[in-house]
């Protein structure tokens, strides 16, 4: 199973050990493709622009090559909402998992897609069940 999980880099770090810890927990399923959105020291300042059409690139060729989509999207961020959106293009399976707190509420672009699975979560502990769910019923299509 190669599982492309999308998570904030530009849109802000503040869950960065969050997604080091979904990354974790995604391991065990299968092989993350882009492992590096867990990196403690990938910050959101934009010192590599150069790179950015190489960044663009190597992500849609592992969007082509995944089985299964993962995002955190408790943070919004543009580059997330755009892998969403292409993933569901190319008919890529994609779970989205949004953190209930402060209030914040999760663009209707996604919690309005039936197409996409959203689920809520508190705690990093839910993540693993509502994984297993997710490819369960991916599996049995
Ligand atoms: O708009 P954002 O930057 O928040 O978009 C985040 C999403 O775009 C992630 O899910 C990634 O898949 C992708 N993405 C954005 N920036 C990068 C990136 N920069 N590396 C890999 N994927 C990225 C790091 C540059 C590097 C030289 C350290």
């Amino acid at each position: 199973m190669k599982i492309y999980f999308a998570a904030s880099i530009r849109g802000g770090r503040d869950d960065k050990k969050i997604y080091a810890n979904i990354i974790n927990i995604l391991q065990k399923h299968g092989t993350v493709l882009t492992e590096h959105i867990g990196n403690q020291d990938l910050s959101d300042k934009g010192e590599y622009e150069h790179l950015d059409e190489l960044i663009f690139h190597r992500g849609m060729q592992f969007l082509e090559e995944c089985n299964i989509v993962v995002a955190e999207v408790t943070t919004p961020s543009l580059g997330v909402g755009y892998e969403i959106a292409r993933a569901e293009n190319i008919g890529k399976p994609v779970l989205c998992l949004f953190r209930k707190e402060n209030g914040k509420r999760l663009s209707a672009m996604i919690a309005g897609n039936n197409i996409i699975i959203t689920e809520r979560y508190k705690d990093i502990s839910e993540i693993d069940s509502l994984l297993k769910k997710f490819i369960d019923s991916h599996q049995k299509k």
